[in-house]
């Protein structure tokens, strides 16, 4: 990987550019809505958690206007087909899990796995990105990490209860982030953002996040393993 993978020229108003951006930024929107309903959704069954949740929930609805300002400001229409398509695997497994009372489940699929690649995403999109993108993204990226330590601190205080059903979830879900990635890599690239500098990030987010639950660092490996083959 290329160490300054900036490139030297980005036009935002290019078709070439507009045109990766229609669809990234309706994946961030999509990203954002679900967000805002999967906390919605847990405030309801983590009663001792409901307000925390639904504070967290709001700023998720505050990021998707944000992100839409972003679109309109680069007069672009998000392809929000795209996005939901995009999103439908982690979405269902979200919404099986959560109709089965797991919520160890949902809250590794949002508050770890979708947090930490929106903490990815938006980490390497900030230098490369339209100056007003860049301030609202820098803005959003802040609560991300709220997110993430909400699904830390909540895992981590259930840690011996929820150890198995973390490593399964791990199983079937790590293996779709990795689709997701390979999916939109090359509108990311278009973006100035690279796929090898968005799968380091991400797994330095995961894999810190499963050290603080209270993983060991042989379970962190076995774990981070199962995306590698997808
Ligand atoms: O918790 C959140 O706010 C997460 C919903 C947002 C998801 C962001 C997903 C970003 C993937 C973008 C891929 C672009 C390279
Ligand atoms: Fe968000
Ligand atoms: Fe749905
Ligand atoms: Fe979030």
């Amino acid at each position: 990987m290329p160490e300054l993978a900036v490139p030297l020229e980005l036009d935002f108003t290019s078709e070439t550019y507009k045109s990766a951006y229609s669809r990234i930024n309706a994946i961030v929107i999509e990203g954002e809505y679900e967000a805002n309903s999967n906390y919605i959704q847990l405030a309801d069954i983590l009663a001792d958690n409901k307000e925390e949740l639904h504070r967290l929930a709001k700023m998720e609805n505050r990021h998707m206007k944000g992100f839409q300002a972003c679109g309109q400001n680069l007069k672009i229409t998000p392809d929000m087909d795209y996005a939901r398509e995009f999103f439908a695997s982690l979405h269902d497994n979200f919404q099986i899990a959560y109709a089965e009372g797991k919520v160890v489940t949902c809250l590794l699929i949002q508050s770890l796995i979708i947090e930490a690649f929106a903490i990815a995403a938006y980490n390497i999109y900030i230098p490369v990105a339209d100056p007003f993108a860049r301030k609202i993204t820098e803005g959003v990226v802040k609560d991300e990490y709220l997110h993430l330590n909400f699904g830390e601190e909540w895992l981590k205080a259930n840690f011996e209860t929820a150890k198995e059903e973390l490593e399964a979830a791990n199983r079937a879900n790590l293996p779709i982030v990795w689709r997701m990635l390979n999916q939109v890599e090359d509108d990311a690239r278009v973006l100035g953002m690279e796929k090898e500098a968005l799968v380091e990030d991400f797994m330095i987010s995961y894999g810190e996040a499963l050290s603080n639950i209270g993983f060991s660092t042989r379970d962190i490996m076995r774990m981070s393993a199962y995306g590698l083959t997808a």
